[in-house]
């Protein structure tokens, strides 16, 4: 069966493994874990990168990234993938800037890693600025979540801003995603998948 390597912490795994649920694949797709930062041979032999998440297909093939891995699995839902409307774009891009929250916010996780002395607080600032812009905008696009890439990319950014990032205090001055966020994060795929 198709296995996912990924690590309990990370967004772009969750990402995944939420749309893996709410798809109904759990019984098609089974779930190895590998810590990136530990170098398993399992994953460095899956993904050059060395990066979760990664997908081993059947026939030996993997897929990576979290984006790639996502399509494949809409693709065996039977979704489609291109519906060519305005708000199929629109979706794209808001899953977009949601990942972009997820970079982000694991950029500052690896900064905050590194000796202060050499922590940049030019980049540290970059990357705030960025999570509190986007959230903003998507504080004025929440009634356009529903359950697509876009509301799955966005529950993940908000689970790791949550789970690393308290000081932060994402849900100031956005009560609707702050709402929106608490409906989403009682689905059952999202409970299935809170950082250990
Ligand atoms: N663009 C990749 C990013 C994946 C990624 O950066 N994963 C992190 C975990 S949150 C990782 O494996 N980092 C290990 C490393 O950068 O060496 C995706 O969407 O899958």
């Amino acid at each position: 069966m198709p296995t996912l390597l990924y690590s309990p912490t990370s967004p772009y795994a969750r990402k995944v493994r939420v749309l893996i649920r709410e798809c109904g694949l759990t019984a098609q797709i089974g779930e190895q874990t590998a810590l990136p930062l530990d170098d398993p041979e399992a994953l460095l032999a899956a993904n050059p990168l060395g990066k979760v998440p990664a997908l081993r297909l059947d026939d030996g093939s993997v897929l990576y990234d979290s984006r790639v891995i996502c399509a494949w699995v809409a693709a065996q839902s039977g979704a489609r993938g291109d519906s060519g409307d305005a708000a199929h774009w629109q979706t794209q891009r808001r899953a977009a800037l949601a990942e972009g929250v997820i970079d982000a916010s694991v950029a500052l996780v690896m900064e905050g890693r590194r000796p202060s002395a050499q922590q940049s607080d030019y980049w540290i600032g970059r990357w705030r600025n960025a999570i509190a812009r986007s959230l903003d905008v998507l504080e004025g696009e929440v009634e356009a979540l529903d359950c697509g890439i876009d509301a799955i990319a966005s529950a993940a950014a908000l689970g790791h801003l949550d789970l690393r990032h308290a000081d932060l205090d994402w849900r100031g001055g956005r009560p609707r995603l702050a709402a929106w966020y608490a409906a989403f994060a009682q689905r059952p795929s999202m409970l299935a998948t809170v950082p250990e």
